[in-house]
């Protein structure tokens, strides 16, 4: 046995690292928000590659696991989370994940802030950022509330800095009849209480957030004579803290947590609302059009998740290029390889940017300062972003961990986790042929201008790129594409939505 050890791969700082999101935020940014933000930036993309990566890789390896019942035999239903899982609430708070866009230091650049810190902590959170990007959408949610008991009660602690007082939220949407189909599938009912409340009874198939402290959810609400309203005209969004004043579940039951092919960091249980006190948050039968908030929030962070691993990954299999030595040079020094790599950088920087654009027109929309043009291009891009970004992270987490030969596949390298991750991206928050779907509701709603907002767009970027003469050849070809594909789109938008289906 000789004394070879391979050196194993290492991660600098996330941020100085990343050239895509650093020019992006140079280019659009104001010079003096992005001085003022770079040294978090810095130290955050310092401790992702540092401690919030140990603390997230310990939560893989130390799932989650539900004790149901006391050694006193009482139901309990508690989910029994690892140190390292709590301490990333805590961090949560104090980095303001969620505080940054709301606290609004920076008016509308405060959300591409957040969505930058984002970017590089959901892939080294051991998926603490599926709790804090549900929690990002139930925080628009309230606000957008108004003076509701959602506002009220829930915010401040949504938006704090504090551990102690920050809340996770849940999203309960997915029932055992439809997870895509919440319209028809949702069988839980709201039975309306002498104080205002109601009382929910129905079973929830997906919890992700099992232990947060609150949820938003929907139910159809009970009338006096027992009946509920079919399809999504009888669906209602309601608001429930997860626990009472003295710690006891909110007449929930925790029935199991799921055995997954990933996302093993994650309390993903089924709940039994057994009569939850709930308060209503929006108007009757308007509960899909209220939790749409909810779902442009997570969809984006979604999109993060998908960038972020990329970004990583890549970084890893870079590093490790310049340590591996095969036939005789480095593996960085062999050209197929080095193409290899190329290919998965481009597609990581236009995933990047594409979030980042996202993110842009976002803030813009938070402090209602979007035009109608922005408004369009959030709601065509946010599901189309989501969709494409998770296939892209699928395809290049199975090569990247391929670029790093067998150890790839090893268990302890901690690279097959982004492999089994990934792969949840394209299937929760709306898969890919329902954001499609999506797609063509906003198609259809917009009568068509949100293509017409697209192309624009476009259009006014093929001009200024066609300036430069070697890139006018590429751009003519993209123009001359985007014409043909938004006739198209166009013809069939004023048609009926099976044409439009087939369309599509
Ligand atoms: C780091 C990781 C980040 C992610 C973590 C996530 C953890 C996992 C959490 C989950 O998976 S939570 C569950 C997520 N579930 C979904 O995403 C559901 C997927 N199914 C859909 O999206 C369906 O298309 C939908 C439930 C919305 C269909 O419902 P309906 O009721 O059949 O839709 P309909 O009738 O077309 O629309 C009702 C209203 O909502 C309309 O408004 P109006 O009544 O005013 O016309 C729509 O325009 C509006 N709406 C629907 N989707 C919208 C929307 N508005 C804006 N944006 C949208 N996307
Ligand atoms: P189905 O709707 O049965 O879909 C099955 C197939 O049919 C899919 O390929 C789909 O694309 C296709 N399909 C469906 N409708 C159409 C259509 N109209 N046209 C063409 N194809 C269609 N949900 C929550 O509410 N909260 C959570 O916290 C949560 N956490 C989750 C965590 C994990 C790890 C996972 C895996 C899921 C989680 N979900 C959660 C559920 C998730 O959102 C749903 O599984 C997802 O929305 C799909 O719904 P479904 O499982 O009912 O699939």
């Amino acid at each position: 046995v000789g004394p070879f050890f391979q050196d194993k791969p290492r991660l600098a700082n996330l941020y100085l690292e990343d050239v895509t999101l650093r020019s992006y935020l140079k280019r659009v940014m104001p010079k003096e928000v992005l001085q003022a933000i770079t040294p978090d930036l810095k130290q955050f993309g310092h401790r992702v590659a540092t401690d919030i990566g140990d603390l997230g890789r310990e939560c893989e390896l130390n799932p989650p696991y539900l004790q149901q019942y006391d050694a006193w035999g009482r139901r309990t239903d508690e989910v029994v989370t690892c140190q390292a899982w709590r301490t990333l609430h805590d961090i949560s708070a104090q980095e303001g994940i969620i505080a940054i866009p709301y606290e609004r230091e920076f008016g509308q650049w405060s959300r591409l802030y957040q969505v930058a810190k984002l970017h590089m902590f959901n892939p080294a959170s051991g998926l603490y950022s599926c709790p804090l990007a549900m929690t990002d959408g139930a925080t628009k949610v309230a606000e957008s509330t108004g003076d509701s008991v959602l506002m009220q009660t829930a915010f401040p602690h949504l938006v704090s800095r504090n551990p102690a007082q920050f809340w996770t939220s849940g999203q309960w949407m997915t029932e055992r009849r439809g997870g895509s189909d919440v319209a028809n599938g949702t069988e839980t009912v709201a039975v309306p209480q002498e104080d205002g409340t109601h009382r929910l009874y129905g079973y929830k198939w997906f919890s992700s957030a099992t232990d947060a402290d609150m949820t938003l959810t929907l139910a159809r609400v009970m009338d006096s004579s027992g009946e509920v309203v079919q399809g999504t005209r009888g669906l209602s969004l309601f608001y429930l803290e997860t626990r009472d004043s003295s710690g006891q579940l909110n007449n929930i039951q925790v029935q199991r947590l799921k055995n997954k092919l990933g996302t093993r960091q994650l309390p993903t249980g089924e709940l039994l609302l057994d009569g939850a006190v709930a308060h209503k948050v929006s108007d009757d039968g308007r509960g899909v059009a209220a939790i749409a908030d909810m779902l442009t929030i997570t969809r984006i962070h979604n999109s993060l998740m998908a960038s972020g691993c990329m970004r990583r990954l890549l970084n890893l299999a870079r590093d490790y290029s310049t340590r591996r030595r095969v036939f005789g040079k480095l593996i960085c020094e062999h050209p197929l390889h080095m193409q290899t790599l190329a290919r998965l950088e481009t597609e990581t920087r236009g995933a990047t940017l594409l979030v980042l654009e996202v993110g842009r027109l976002l803030g813009l929309q938070d402090c209602k300062m979007a035009s109608e043009q922005d408004e369009l291009m959030l709601r065509l891009i946010t599901p189309l972003t989501k969709l494409y970004t998770a296939k892209q992270a699928v395809a290049l987490c199975s090569e990247g961990l391929e670029s790093f030969g067998g150890q790839g596949y090893i268990e302890d390298t901690g690279l097959p986790t982004f492999l089994r991750d990934a792969q949840v991206l394209s299937i929760w928050e709306g898969t890919t042929n329902v954001l499609s779907h999506d797609v063509l509701r906003s198609l259809v709603k917009t009568k068509g201008a949100v293509l017409q907002a697209f192309y624009s767009d476009v259009t006014t970027r093929l001009k200024q790129a066609a300036a430069k003469d070697t890139l006018r050849p590429s751009c003519q070809v993209v123009e001359s594409a985007l014409q043909k594909t938004v006739g198209f789109a166009q013809k069939a938008a004023s048609q009926d939505p099976g044409t439009l289906e087939v369309a599509a």
